[in-house]
């Protein structure tokens, strides 16, 4: 795959090669907008899409916070002490039938900067304003804040909360699951790693 993405102009920022301090063959890759994908060698899997990587500053609160705010599960821990850092996957199903968020923990980094470019990650519920009372007592207790109150989206028959975690990062309830990121050229990112365009949709009013 690596071969691909170069052939067709990719930025290949990390060659194919075993992780640190484990057996996985990983490759990192950047999209024309300087998003990193990470590329993860392994069996077929029902869901190709494999993880959303966030930085956190506390593995236990945010751990804590995803699963009260909404409803996941640690799927997997991995320690690794050489390398200093904790990872945490959590989500609804184990991590090779579904996307998953990848919690990372670096030793003794606490907070971290964010651009204006990432955006949100959407999780999918029947019931914006219940999934929005459950969201709130979560912030109350390990941090974060909801952001825009449940309701429609103007123009759309769509009904989306959106809030921040303990870390700030943003993530809004909606009816479908998708990972929105500002991008500059999205054929590109199809080519890139073979993602098909499942829906496309134009807001001329924001
Ligand atoms: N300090 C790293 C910790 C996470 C990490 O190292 N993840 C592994 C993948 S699970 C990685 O990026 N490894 C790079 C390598 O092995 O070259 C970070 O914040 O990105």
């Amino acid at each position: 795959m690596v071969e691909d993405i170069r052939a067709k102009g990719g930025t290949i920022t990390r060659e194919p090669g075993p992780v640190k301090g484990g057996s996985t063959v990983i490759a990192f890759v950047k999209d024309p907008t300087g998003y990193v994908f990470e590329l993860i060698q392994r069996g077929s899997t029902p869901e190709p899409l494999c993880q959303v990587m966030l930085r956190v500053g506390d593995l236990e609160r945010s751990i804590k916070f995803y699963e009260k705010a909404l409803g996941m599960k640690v799927v997997k821990k991995t320690n690794r002490p050489e390398q200093k850092y904790t990872i945490a996957m959590m989500g609804y199903a184990p991590k090779e039938e579904t996307t998953v968020l990848e919690l990372t923990y670096n030793y003794g980094v606490t907070e971290y900067t964010k651009g204006n470019a990432y955006a949100q990650v959407a999780i999918s519920t029947d019931d914006v304003y219940k999934s929005a009372e459950v969201i709130n007592l979560a912030n109350q207790e390990l941090g974060g804040k909801i952001t825009r109150q449940p309701g429609p989206i103007p123009g759309l028959n769509t009904k989306i909360v959106s809030f921040l975690d303990p870390d700030g990062w943003k993530n809004v309830s909606v009816l479908v699951l998708f990972l929105q990121v500002q991008v500059k050229d999205c054929k590109f990112l199809e080519l890139l790693v073979s993602l098909c365009l499942v829906k496309k949709t134009n807001f001329p009013f924001r």
